[in-house]
């Protein structure tokens, strides 16, 4: 059925692939009004570890795990030790470093951009520190998200904010060690619904160009607005060479932290389209970090997991099957059937019994749900972990 040039654009593209998997995405999470306890959830950072362990076992494509800081590792740099044990205990590195500048009582109002310099202050040391972390742990991004905003027209003066984060993000670049980068991840709304500090890709690119040369856009494909050309965003940052990294999920109405691919594959399709349309005519590689940022409240979280793996070695090895030769001639003509037809025939071409061969040769199950399931891990966590995540407090007030 395919070409053996088309054999060897998949293999290539399968064995470049890795995703890197949230450790938060195995915890107990839930809405705004309360959480689903799951009896299987992780509910310490040794469990994440060892679920992300077992994904990346079954798929062979997820070798980091992201960690948030304040979560993970909540003794800051006193855990570093333990991570890295713990990450050696389950065939892991430890990914991107979140340092958490949301949750504590003091950034009601703001952390980087708050106005009162002491907490501005607490928050920069919290993020340097993390980046001292990060560095411990050899881990190369420190990615960076603020829930920073204010919920009512002149309450807050946007312009003086957006100065002080200036300030703050070339700090964090300044500490930043030998081959480390700092992404910078914006989004429209919530926590804040009147003015979000950095608020599109726009936004952020500013800040990331201000702050020095290691700094990135992170791209989370649910922080945006209805209808808007993600690709488009995509191209942009690519051609700016200012493209560092992405939080896959999915959305149909905000930032749903849904499955991959469940509501729109095609858009991911198109995304990992651009990254591999500007590698073909370049010659270069893309140097991005595929990430997950997705927390499953009603699914069970490791197999929402696995199925978030494969949907994305599917859609990345379609996009890998795109004739580029022929695209570009019909770009060129403005044949414009013919080169919306070099997508569509990548992006309807069933790759899984590829994907199968490929996971075989390397001595991975050929169907990592299958395995997942046939394994007996899920049986025996929540039978370890039942009790304990019952006795956890759940409530919305
Ligand atoms: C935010 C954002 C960040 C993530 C937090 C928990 O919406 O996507 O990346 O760290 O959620
Ligand atoms: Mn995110
Ligand atoms: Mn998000």
């Amino acid at each position: 059925m395919f070409t053996s040039q088309q054999t060897d654009c998949l293999v290539a593209a399968l064995n470049s692939f890795h995703i890197e998997l949230p450790s938060w995405g195995f915890a107990n999470t839930g809405t705004r009004f309360g959480k689903f306890l799951q009896p299987a959830a992780a509910t310490t950072t040794e469990e994440k570890f060892a679920d992300a362990g077992e994904v990346h076992r079954l798929t062979g494509v997820c070798p980091t795990i992201a960690l948030h800081v304040l979560w993970d590792l909540p003794n800051g740099p006193a855990d570093v030790d333990s991570v890295q044990s713990l990450a050696r205990r389950h065939g892991l590195r430890a990914g991107s470093i979140n340092p958490n500048v949301f949750q504590d009582q003091i950034y009601k109002y703001g952390s980087l951009g708050n106005p009162d310099p002491a907490i501005r202050q607490q928050a920069l040391d919290h993020i340097l520190t993390s980046a001292d972390i990060a560095r411990a742990l050899a881990s190369r991004d420190l990615s960076l998200w603020f829930a920073d905003g204010s919920n009512y027209p002149g309450t807050q003066n946007i312009r003086h904010r957006r100065r002080w984060f200036e300030d703050g993000l070339r700090e964090t670049h300044a500490r930043l060690g030998a081959g480390q980068r700092m992404l910078v991840e914006y989004k429209p709304f919530e926590p804040a619904f009147y003015h979000t500090d950095i608020a599109d890709w726009g936004m952020a690119l500013l800040f990331a160009r201000a702050a020095g040369p290691n700094a990135r856009v992170l791209v989370d494909t649910g922080h945006h607005y209805q209808a808007q050309n993600i690709e488009q965003i995509v191209a942009w940052l690519l051609d700016l060479d200012m493209l560092g990294g992405f939080h896959f999920n999915d959305r149909r109405y905000a930032d749903d932290d849904l499955t991959m691919g469940s509501i729109d594959p095609y858009q991911v399709f198109r995304i990992f389209h651009e990254i591999a349309h500007f590698e073909w005519e370049t010659g270069r590689r893309a140097d991005v970090a595929y990430m997950i940022d997705q927390s499953h409240n009603l699914k069970g979280k490791i197999e929402a997991m696995i199925q978030t793996v494969t949907t994305a070695m599917e859609l990345f090895a379609k996009a890998a099957l795109v004739d580029h030769r022929k695209l570009a001639a019909a770009q060129e003509n403005c044949a414009l059937v013919d080169a919306e037809t070099c997508l569509k025939d990548a992006f309807s071409t069933d790759v899984r019994p590829v994907i199968g061969e490929w996971a075989e040769s390397k001595g991975l199950p050929a169907d990592a749900m299958d395995a997942f399931r046939q394994s007996g891990y899920l049986e025996r966590i929540t039978a370890n972990r039942a009790a304990k995540n019952a006795a956890t407090v759940s409530s919305y007030a």
